[in-house]
């Protein structure tokens, strides 16, 4: 049984315009991941269906996902790029995990108490069983690593804990335990209209995110109205304490500059927010203005963006379709 040594997988839901967050917490950092491994990135439509999805809008932003990884500086002939629906062994995976995964172990999963809030009873058992999904996303391809933000590290041990009981309960070292990687220097963006929530494109407000969307005015415009506190900004990161806007806001302009904590309070420190605001703008726009025009350029010819996704998905199905067979073999599936 062979296993890749350095397969990352990782994915974003088309669920709206991405936002600065899924840029400086994810596409960024797999921008860098490219030429030290066997990439494959995927547009999870599956998992976005465990929430409403308008089918129209579903189908615009699987394109629009898919033309920010390449704007962004994702290599489509180097990784592999598709959509989650067209390799169905995702949803047969998924079945044979989620008969291998106690409900005591997804109870405890912390993102569905969230997303279900009180009214638990009518959740989708999709839901409830998009853990299972992401398992079966990574194991699939039998990736060793996984690049994940903070708020998916309780998934991925997940994922983790499930191959132990499938290599256990059929006696053999089928899947890898996939590593995450966190990254040490990856943002977490919070929203722009309050710094304890998180920077997410299920808001309702649009002006709580950045978009792969706006436009050089909009940008400023929502970094203007970004709610801050009266106070100038400190001189040393220690005096951002329970300032979570403040904090906010320098850590994406040191993100977006390259710059440490200390570096941007170093320029900044003692000034107010108007001058600080007018800086970020600026790093804002210098980085993301590019990115959204080649967007742009891209999603004007629909048919390039598919025959991306298109090729994507004979590349990650050749991966996927034996490993799935294995798995059926090993589990007592008989073969047609
Ligand atoms: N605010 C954020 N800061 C840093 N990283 C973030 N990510 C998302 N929001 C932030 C990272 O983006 C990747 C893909 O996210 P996703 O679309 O699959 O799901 P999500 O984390 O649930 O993102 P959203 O925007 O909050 O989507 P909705 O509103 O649809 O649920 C992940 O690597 C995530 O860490």
């Amino acid at each position: 049984m062979t296993h890749p040594t350095n397969r990352i997988f990782s994915g974003i839901q088309p669920t709206g315009n991405l936002h600065l967050g899924n840029y400086l917490g994810a596409i960024r950092n797999w921008v860098g991941m490219q030429k030290d491994y066997e990439c494959i990135f995927c547009i999870v439509d599956m998992h976005a269906i465990t929430v409403p999805q308008d089918p129209a809008a579903l189908r615009q932003s699987t394109r629009e996902v898919t033309a920010a990884y390449i704007a962004s500086g994702i290599d489509p002939d180097e990784c592999v790029i598709f959509n989650q629906s067209t390799v169905s062994g995702h949803a047969e995976l998924a079945w044979i995990l989620g008969c291998h995964a106690p409900m005591g172990w997804l109870n405890r999963m912390t993102q569905f108490k969230e997303k279900a809030g009180k009214k638990r009873d009518q959740a989708m058992i999709g839901l409830y069983s998009y853990p299972v999904l992401m398992a079966a996303d990574i194991l699939l391809y039998k990736a060793t690593d996984v690049p994940v933000g903070e708020d998916q590290k309780q998934h991925l041990e997940l994922a983790r804990d499930i191959a132990g009981a499938f290599n256990r309960f059929y006696d053999v070292e089928y899947f890898p335990l996939p590593e995450p990687r966190i990254f040490g220097t990856a943002t977490r963006v919070m929203s722009l209209r309050d710094g304890t929530a998180k920077m997410s494109k299920s808001d309702p407000s649009d002006m709580s995110r950045i978009t792969f969307t706006d436009d050089a005015d909009a940008i400023a415009g929502k970094i203007r109205r970004a709610k801050t506190d009266p106070e100038p900004l400190p001189s040393e990161a220690a005096g951002l304490e329970g300032r979570p806007e403040a904090d906010n806001l320098v850590g994406i302009y040191g993100a977006l500059a390259g710059q440490t904590v200390d570096e941007v309070l170093a320029e900044f420190g003692g000034k107010g927010f108007a001058d600080f605001k007018r800086g970020l703008s600026d790093v804002a726009v210098q980085v993301l203005s590019p990115i959204t025009a080649e967007m742009q350029r891209m999603l004007a010819d629909p048919a390039y963006v598919d025959s991306i996704l298109h090729k994507g998905y004979e590349r990650a199905n050749a991966i996927a379709a034996p490993n799935l067979a294995e798995v059926k073999e090993l589990v007592g599936f008989l073969a047609r």
